[in-house]
Parts: C-alpha cells; sequence; structure tokens
C-alpha cells in the first residue's frame, strides 16, 4: 500500500519536499486570497473539540544504499496519533498559483484543521499550512509533515550534517496501534489520499516505508562515526495538538565501512513513550 501510494504521489506530483523559504512564499502568495469556505463547517451545536497527538516512531529500518556513487541513508517513518481526536485536514477553497523549488504549479491551496467533537461533528477549524493540488487526481498532499535530519549533538540542531527537507504527506490510517482486540471499535476513517478530507484516527498510524522516495538522507560526505538521526513531526506546527512537545523522536547511530561498503547499525534510542507502539511499529528490531 505505501509503495503503490508513493509511486502515486511521485508520478502525479513529481515534487514531495518543500523548503523552508518556498513554503513560506507559497504561503505568503495566497494570504492574497480571502479564505471563503474555511469556517463553514463548523457545527454550532458541537461539543466540546478533542484535540490529535501526533508522535513520531522511531526512525526504522535504516539501510545504506549505494544510488549513483551516492550514500543514500533510508528509513521508515511512522506518524501516530495518541491524542484523543482525530488528526482532519481538508484542503480547498482557496486556490492560488505557486511557485515551488522555482518551478510554477497552477493550483496550490493553504490547508485547513478541523478539529471534531465526540461525535465526529467540526467543533473548530483553523489554518494548517499549505496542500498542493492535482486536479486530475483531485489528490492533496499536506506541506512539512515531517523534518529528518543527522546531527552529532542530539539537543543541537544546528550540528546536522544532512537535513533541510521537509516531507509532504497525504495521510491514511495505515497501522492500528491499540489493544487488538479493540480493533473492530476502530474502523478507517481516512482510506485514501484522493480526495479533500484526509486525516489519521486516534490509535492509527500512518507508514512511509524506507522505499519510499524521499525516505532519505544523503550521508555520502558525512565520515564514519556517531550521530543521531532525529525525526519531527510537524515542524512547523501546523497542526493544534494536545501535547506540542512529543514530535521528537530520534535514533544514535553508527556509520562505518565494511568491505567497502557504508552500514549503519543503531547504537541507542529515545524513550518508548508517549506508548510502547512509538518503538514497535516501525519495525526495528
Ligand atoms: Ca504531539
Ligand atoms: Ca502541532
Amino acid at each position: 500500500m505505501d509503495e503503490i501510494r508513493a509511486q502515486g504521489a511521485r508520478g502525479v506530483w513529481g515534487f514531495t519536499m518543500v523548503h523552508r523559504s518556498t513554503l513560506l512564499g507559497v504561503v505568503l502568495g495566497l494570504a492574497l486570497v480571502a479564505p471563503s469556505a474555511a469556517s463553514a463547517q463548523v457545527d454550532p451545536n458541537a461539543g466540546p473539540p478533542l484535540y490529535p497527538d501526533i508522535v513520531e516512531a522511531l526512525p526504522a529500518q535504516l539501510q545504506i544504499q549505494k544510488a549513483q556513487q551516492r550514500d543514500i541513508l533510508r528509513f521508515t517513518t511512522v506518524h501516530l496519533n495518541v491524542g484523543a481526536g482525530p488528526l482532519q485536514v481538508r484542503g480547498g477553497g482557496q486556490i492560488a498559483p505557486c511557485v515551488i523549488d522555482g518551478i510554477a504549479y497552477d493550483q496550490c491551496t493553504v490547508s485547513t484543521q478541523q478539529i471534531l467533537d465526540a461525535q465526529r461533528r467540526v467543533a473548530a477549524e483553523q489554518p494548517a499550512g499549505t496542500a498542493l493540488f492535482h486536479p486530475q487526481h483531485n489528490h492533496w498532499h499536506q506541506g512539512a509533515v515531517a523534518l529528518f535530519d543527522l546531527r552529532t549533538t542530539l539537543d543541537d540542531p544546528s550540528t546536522a550534517l544532512a537535513n533541510g527537507v521537509k516531507i509532504t504527506f497525504c495521510f491514511v490510517d495505515v497501522v492500528f496501534i491499540g489493544d487488538p482486540g479493540t480493533r473492530k471499535d476502530h474502523p478507517v476513517n481516512y482510506g485514501e489520499c484522493n480526495g479533500d478530507l484526509q486525516g489519521l484516527d486516534p490509535l492509527w498510524g500512518d507508514s512511509y516505508h524506507q522505499s519510499t522516495p524521499l525516505q532519505e538522507l544523503d550521508v555520502t560526505a558525512v565520515a564514519d562515526g556517531v550521530y543521531y538521526l532525529t525525526h519531527t513531526a510537524d515542524p512547523e506546527n501546523h497542526w493544534a495538538e494536545s501535547n506540542e512537545g512529543n514530535n521528537f523522536a530520534w535514533v544514535k547511530v553508527r556509520l562505518f565501512t565494511q568491505g567497502g561498503n557504508r552500514k549503519v547499525s543503531i547504537l541507542d534510542h529515545s524513550p518508548c513513550a508517549p506508548v510502547p507502539a512509538v518503538c514497535d511499529v516501525g519495525g526495528n528490531p
């Protein structure tokens, strides 16, 4: 499923990352267009909003691939929603041209996060960054979903030796992380990328296998040694969450050379919290 989704995204979009500067340009451009539909869906009878809480699973399934004389560190990423409510995002309503990485696209839009109540009525809405739209496929990609880097000092992002892109994804419920016995109580509410409504339900994870384009960092110029591979969810804080302080996960790794090939091994990792699935769902041994 992931690979199909990735190929579709790659083939349709041809771009799945957004640099900070260009994303800012997109947002500024779209600000000229009045948000017409943004608040139309709030239900005046809705109860208290239930916020999502997105956390990152440990970077998983690490591997260094040789590709066109480059050493590419690949990894699997999983976003988990451990909050009380879904992360629900709508695109559309304010479509405008944008330029990303110097390439002009006809249709981009701002995204709107919808916070639901216990009956899944829309209790609140807020702007949630930028989405990119392909009209033939009716398919939105949310911008700046995750940020990866490889750094020498865990607490100092300025020590990153490979980093700099923010990945755009569409959201779907892929892997259930709750008690398997309760699975029937948690239907898939977000099952497709092909629509203007995307999301991640509580106790569901959205997985991006290491074979997915851009699940990678170029470590050709990074010397053998010990580093931290870090994943940050929602790096520009587009989504309101019940906990904004738990979106960071890391593995401590050793890069080494064996038989002429670059290798990677995991030495340590961030805590398996707030749910054990943070350490299990990505597939690390
Ligand atoms: Ca969070
Ligand atoms: Ca957030």
